[in-house]
């Protein structure tokens, strides 16, 4: 059982004794052991790419369901890195943090990250939507003329990404990606990346979603390679409520919105510190990611 006295909003994991091994905006990695890691998502929240000082309750918990629901129903399509995502199966250790890890985190197998990100598109949106109008192509990829900021694609892309030095991502051709880590495995990661992307889609569509884009990082482990990070959460992808899509204008972002007009409306400069959100602004972007995981698996997160 779990109480909801514990259920505080988690900005900063605590593990004194635990080596980090990775950060980001939202999640914190810790080295366990040699071959695995503690991967945990706090309920940090970030728009126009910088963290905000108030966390959104119950995010860390919806984006780490989700992931654990799509590692489920894509096991049969690619291995994934998850080990458990049960405390008490994790190093006796850790047992003394449950508290910041019940629902949140997961421990992984540790693998050589492939230092590019597999993005898969079926709407022209984002970089791409910008890339398309400047070029006609994205990623080198040539496109009809005339779509429509938001249109769904011919057929879905893969439009490889870097992590640039500046901390942004820069899309990179095929080619490019090919020549970063070898062509073999980039026609792989490509393959798979638009089959997952494909299967995935196709369900959330039957549940009035439409993944309009998603971003997927693989590791070679012992079971060869393997899906890593999380996947297709709202944080990795643009997730549209089907029933409101109107091409020919940018989407509403399904779950940052308020957080943006909030920002929008305050004038912030968009330079840190991030200001703090209104209560009620946290609360109803909250309900917008609880109500993203209702509507993809059919099940109610224990609030
Ligand atoms: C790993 N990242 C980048 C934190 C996560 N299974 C793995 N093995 C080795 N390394 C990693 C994984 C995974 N997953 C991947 N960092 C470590 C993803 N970051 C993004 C920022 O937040």
């Amino acid at each position: 059982m779990r109480s909801e006295l514990l259920d505080t909003v988690l900005l900063r994991t605590d593990f004194p004794d635990l080596e980090l091994y990775a950060s980001g905006k939202v999640r914190d990695v810790y080295r366990l052991g040699q071959e695995h890691l503690l991967f945990v998502a706090t309920d940090r929240i970030s728009a126009f790419d910088c963290v905000l000082a108030s966390g959104i309750p119950h995010k860390g918990r919806v984006l780490t369901q989700i992931s654990l629901f799509w590692f489920e129903f894509l096991g049969g399509l690619v291995p994934n890195h998850l080990v458990t995502a049960e405390v008490d199966r994790y190093p006796a250790a850790v047992h003394k943090y449950a508290d910041q890890l019940q629902g949140r985190s997961m421990m992984v197998v540790r693998g050589d990250m492939v230092p590019v990100e597999c993005v898969v598109r079926g709407y022209l949106s984002g970089s791409a939507w910008k890339e398309y109008k400047t070029s006609g192509r994205v990623c080198g990829i040539e496109l009809p003329a005339g779509l429509q900021e938001s249109d769904p694609l011919p057929e879905p892309i893969f439009t490889p990404a870097t992590k640039a030095v500046t901390g942004h991502d820069e899309n990179i051709s095929f080619e490019q990606m090919a020549r970063l880590v070898g062509s073999e495995l980039s026609r792989q990661l490509r393959d798979l990346s638009l089959q997952i992307y494909g299967k995935a889609a196709a369900y959330a569509r039957q549940k009035g979603i439409i993944i309009a884009d998603t971003k997927f990082e693989f590791g070679s482990t012992p079971a060869g390679i393997t899906l890593a990070d999380e996947v297709l959460t709202p944080d990795s992808s643009r997730f549209w409520p089907a029933d409101k899509y109107q091409p020919g204008r940018a989407q509403d972002s399904f779950d940052k919105q308020y957080v943006r007009d909030y920002l929008e409306e305050i004038r912030w400069n968009k330079q840190p510190p991030a200001p703090a959100l209104p209560p009620e602004v946290a609360r109803q972007t909250s309900e917008k990611y609880v109500e993203a995981y209702r509507w993809l698996t059919g099940q109610e997160l224990d609030v």
